[in-house]
């Protein structure tokens, strides 16, 4: 398998992690490609993600999976453990919905304000802003926190009793609002706690000491 991917990328981030989970680490190559330089934007990679994302995964077969969404699923169907998608109808489904809230409540989010009310990729790259779309989704995204302080104040984990893809896909949160500078507000105490204990897994640890490749 090939993952095209930037390292220290907030999404790509989040199928490392689960790849790490699943420890699928050595099955996999990884390809980097440089969206500074636009390489997500080219026909040839748009012919393996017409959305121009990373991260892909291309099978030896040349079959292409994006989404870190479906990615997880697949690699999680790979290996029986740690299940990180589920294992009864009920889990499946509040890990799907708490993956789903993750990105459009916080990592989406601060993505759409990266790309719309700062420099973004740069000006070779984006070719469209909308500075007040972008801060509006900043602070959606804070009060996307303030939501998530509030379930992790009541469970352990974003989808209840145990880990799974989406704590994955809030770690991815954390990740992009770093990179972009947004700090998560002190009082989202539930929140703040629960990545110290996130940061306590080696999955996670090791992708967050990933020193970023010159671009
Ligand atoms: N919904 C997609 C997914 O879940 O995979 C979003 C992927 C995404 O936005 N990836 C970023 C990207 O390709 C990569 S990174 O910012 O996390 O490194 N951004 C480039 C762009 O032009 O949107």
């Amino acid at each position: 398998m090939k993952i095209y991917d930037w390292p220290t990328g907030p999404y790509p981030a989040r199928v490392r992690i689960a790849l790490a989970e699943k420890n699928l680490q050595s099955d996999v190559e990884f390809v980097p490609i440089n969206l500074w330089k636009g390489e997500h934007k080219t026909p040839a990679f748009l012919a393996k993600n017409y959305s121009g994302t990373l991260p892909v995964l291309e099978l030896d077969n040349g079959i292409c999976l994006a989404e870190c969404t479906a990615i997880t699923v697949y690699l999680d169907a790979l290996v029986g453990e740690p299940t990180l998608t589920g294992r009864t109808p009920l889990e499946k489904g509040v890990i799907q919905m708490m993956t789903k809230r993750a990105e459009i409540e916080m990592l989406d989010a601060i993505s759409v304000y990266f790309h719309h009310a700062t420099p973004g990729l740069g000006p070779d790259v984006e070719h469209y802003q909308n500075r007040e779309w972008g801060l509006r989704q900043r602070d959606k995204a804070l009060r996307g926190m303030h939501y998530f302080d509030g379930v992790l104040k009541k469970q352990p984990f974003i989808a209840g009793e145990a880990f799974s893809m989406a704590d994955i896909a809030v770690i991815g949160g954390f990740i992009f609002a770093a990179a972009v500078k947004l700090p998560i507000p002190q009082e989202c105490t539930a929140l703040l706690a629960w990545f110290a204990r996130m940061q306590e897994r080696p999955s996670v640890r090791e992708q967050l000491a990933v020193v970023p490749p010159k671009h």
